[in-house]
C-alpha cells in the first residue's frame, strides 16, 4: 500500500500530523466514505496526503459571519482541526492570520506569486456588487476586485458557505448591497460551491482532499455543488421519514408529537425540497442526532437559494418525491428510527409510487390533536 515500511509510515504520520496512524487512516476512510469513493480510495488519499506537497490555499472573507471557518476549526474532534491545517498550506486567511495590514497583503501576494496557477482560492462570504461594490472592502480593494485578482491565477475556486455560493443571508430580499455569490460576480461557471450556513466541514475538507488526491475537483451538479454531498434530498435520508409517511407530525414546538420525535414537516421543515447530506454525516463529531432535524428543529433549507433565508420558516415545503421502498429503523421515543407500525404502513404502499403518493397526500391532510393521538 505504501512504499515506506509500516513503522516509518507510522512515525511520519505521528511527527507530521500529531495523530496516531490509526486515527489518520480512520480520517482517510471517512474522507473516502464522505465522497462515496470506491474501495481503495482511502489508501490513495493517505498516500496523497503524506507524499504530495501541501496545496497552497488563499482564503478570502467577504460579507458573512465567519461561521464557515468556525465550523471547520471548532470541530469537536481535535484531529480534524489538526489535519485541516496540516494537509493544506493556509497561506492567507483574514481571520486566522496573525499578520495584519500591509504584512498580510504582502503574504497574499507572495503566496500567489510562488504558487501561480496552482493555488486553491477559497471564498467565504457574499460579494456586494451594488454601487461599485463599496459595501465590503479589504486592504483598499472591493471584495469583487480582490476576488477577481486572486481568481485570475487560481487552479481551482471553491465557494464555501451559502453566502459565497449564491449570496446567502446577505442577499436576503431586499438585498440592499446587491450581494451575490462568487460564480455570478465573476461570471464563471467553474466555481465549486459548498452551500450551507455553515456548510459541513467534512464536505469542505473532502472537496480539498479530492483535489489533492486526484488533481481535480469532484463531480458537481448544475449549481456547482459536489454530487457526493448534494445529490440527495434530506427528506429521503431523514430518521423521521417514516413518521412523515405514517402521518405523524409535530404540530407545535414542545407538543407530544415533537417530544416523541415525530416529523417536523408541519413546523415548516424544508427537508423535502433541500439537497444535502446533513442527516448522513452529521455535525461536530458528537454522534447521533447532531444535525438540525435531529435536535428537533426543522431544516430551514440553508443550502438552497430561494429557500434558506427567503421562504418563511412556517411555510410548508414543496414535496418533490414519493417515498422510497425502505426506511431507516425508528426508535419512536427519540425520533431516530421506524416503528413496526410505520414500517407496515410503508410496506403496504411500497413499490407502487402512485399509491404511496396518495397515501402521503392522505396523511398530510390528517388533523391530529396536539397530544399526538
Ligand atoms: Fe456565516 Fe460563512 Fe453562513 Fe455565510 O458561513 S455560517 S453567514 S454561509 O459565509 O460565515
Ligand atoms: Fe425529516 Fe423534515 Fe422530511 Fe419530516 S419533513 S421526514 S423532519 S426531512
Ligand atoms: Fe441547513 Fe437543513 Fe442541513 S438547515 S444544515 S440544510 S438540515
Amino acid at each position: 500500500m505504501y512504499d515506506d515500511s509500516a513503522a516509518k509510515f507510522e512515525t511520519d504520520v505521528e511527527t507530521r500530523f500529531g495523530v496516531s496512524r490509526r486515527d489518520f487512516l480512520k480520517f482517510c476512510a471517512a474522507m473516502a466514505a464522505t465522497m462515496g469513493l470506491p474501495k481503495g480510495a482511502d489508501a490513495q488519499i493517505a498516500a496523497a496526503i503524506t507524499k504530495k506537497e501541501r496545496p497552497s490555499v488563499i482564503w478570502l472573507h467577504h460579507q458573512e459571519c465567519t461561521g464557515c471557518s468556525e465550523s471547520l476549526l471548532r470541530s469537536e474532534h481535535p484531529t480534524l482541526e489538526k489535519l485541516i491545517l496540516d494537509i493544506i498550506s493556509l497561506d492567507y486567511h483574514e481571520t486566522l492570520f496573525a499578520a495584519a495590514g500591509h504584512q498580510a497583503e504582502a503574504a497574499r501576494k507572495a503566496a500567489m506569486e510562488k504558487n501561480k496557477g496552482k493555488y486553491i482560492l477559497v471564498v467565504e462570504g457574499a460579494i456586494p456588487m451594488k454601487d461599485g461594490g463599496i459595501y465590503c472592502k479589504i486592504g483598499g480593494q472591493t471584495s469583487y476586485e480582490l476576488t477577481k485578482e486572486v481568481a485570475a491565477h487560481a487552479a481551482a475556486i471553491v465557494a464555501v458557505g451559502s453566502c459565497a455560493s449564491w449570496g446567502g443571508m446577505p442577499s436576503t430580499p431586499p438585498n440592499p448591497t446587491g450581494s451575490t455569490g462568487v460564480a455570478e460576480a465573476l461570471g464563471r461557471k467553474d466555481v465549486v460551491t459548498i452551500p450551507g450556513c455553515p456548510p459541513n466541514p467534512y464536505n469542505i475538507l473532502a472537496t480539498i482532499v479530492h483535489f489533492l488526491t486526484f488533481g481535480a475537483l469532484p463531480k458537481v451538479d448544475e449549481l456547482g455543488r459536489p454530487t457526493f454531498a448534494y445529490g440527495r434530498l434530506i427528506h429521503d435520508n431523514c430518521e423521521r421519514r417514516s413518521h412523515f409517511d405514517a402521518g405523524r407530525f409535530a404540530l407545535e414546538f414542545g407538543d407530544p408529537g415533537h417530544r416523541k420525535g415525530y416529523c417536523l414537516y408541519k413546523l415548516g421543515c424544508k427537508g423535502p425540497e433541500t439537497y444535502a447530506n446533513c442527516p448522513s454525516i452529521l455535525f461536530n463529531d458528537v454522534g447521533t442526532g447532531s444535525w438540525p432535524v435531529g435536535t428537533g428543529h426543522p431544516c430551514i433549507g440553508c443550502t438552497e437559494k430561494h429557500i434558506g433565508f427567503e421562504k418563511p420558516i412556517h411555510a410548508l415545503a414543496t414535496l418533490k418525491t414519493n417515498p422510497p421502498t425502505s426506511y431507516p429503523r425508528i426508535v419512536e421515543e427519540q425520533g431516530a428510527g421506524a416503528s413496526v407500525a410505520a414500517a407496515a404502513v410503508v410496506a403496504g404502499v411500497a413499490g407502487l409510487a402512485i399509491g404511496a403518493g396518495m397515501k402521503i397526500a392522505g396523511n398530510l391532510g390528517k388533523s391530529e390533536t396536539k397530544d399526538g393521538e
